[in-house]
This record gives structure tokens, sequence and C-alpha cells, in this order.
């Protein structure tokens, strides 16, 4: 299992996650990305909608393939609208000091019940 630099998740969970090596409760597949319910949700809603490839931070993925980043956007909105009315709190955490632990990018998709603000 290969190491990570962020925290101390494997690098490769989420790719053994959308390979379906991993269980994991998916709530939606495409070409570009997987969305599964996160496996310690912080909200009624708290999904994490990932690449199929892997990039360690969001702006990576910006830089290599924008589309997907598109996307993922996209789909965190869907699953939104179809589970708490289009309300939602999407996060990137990027870098072990912002939270981040799996070096895999993944949009944190958080909706339903009030969000308070600042995050903690
Ligand atoms: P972050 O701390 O931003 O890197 O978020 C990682 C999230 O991934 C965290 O909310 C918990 C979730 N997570 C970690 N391991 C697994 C797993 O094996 N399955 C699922 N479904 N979620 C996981």
């Amino acid at each position: 299992m290969s190491a990570s630099r962020n925290g101390n998740a494997p690098a490769d969970l989420f790719l053994r996650i959308v390979a379906g090596e991993l269980p994991a409760t998916i709530v939606h597949s495409d070409d570009l990305v997987v969305a599964f319910e996160d496996a310690d949700p912080r909200a009624p809603v708290h999904v994490l909608v990932v690449p199929r490839e892997r990039h360690e931070t969001v702006a990576e993925l910006a830089a290599a393939a924008p589309a997907t980043l598109a996307r993922l956007v996209q789909v965190a909105q869907r699953i939104a609208d179809e589970r708490c009315g289009g309300h939602f709190r999407l996060v990137f955490n990027s870098g072990e000091d912002a939270g981040q632990s799996v070096p895999h990018v993944h949009g944190h998709v958080l909706g339903g019940r009030p969000l308070t603000w600042p995050p903690g």
C-alpha cells in the first residue's frame, strides 16, 4: 500500500473505492467522478465526490483536468438538489494543516442542517 504525505490514509484509498475493491455506499458514478457516503458523517448529508483519476489537491485537479472539476461541482449540486433542497457546502481540504487526511482530491458535500461559519 502506498504511503501518504498527508495524514495517515493510504494514497490509493479512494482509488480502491472507485475500483470497487473497498466497500462504500456509492450514490453516483460516471466516466469522470464517483460519489459515496462519507464514513464519518458530520452532517445529515455528507457525501464525498472524487475524480476517478488521482490528483492530490483541488488546485492540481483544476490545472490537470478542469472538466473533471466542473463535473465534480455539477454532481455535488445534483446531490444537494436531491437531498437538501439545493443548499450545501462544498469543502476541499487542501493540505494537512487544512485537515486533508486522504491525498486524493475530494469534495465534501455537506448539508441537511444549518451550517455554522466560520468552520473550526
Ligand atoms: P479529509 O479529512 O478532508 O481528507 O476527508 C477525508 C474523509 O474521508 C473523512 O471525512 C472521512 C472519509 N473517509 C476516510 N476513509 C474512508 C473510507 O474508507 N470510506 C469512506 N466512505 N470514507 C472515508
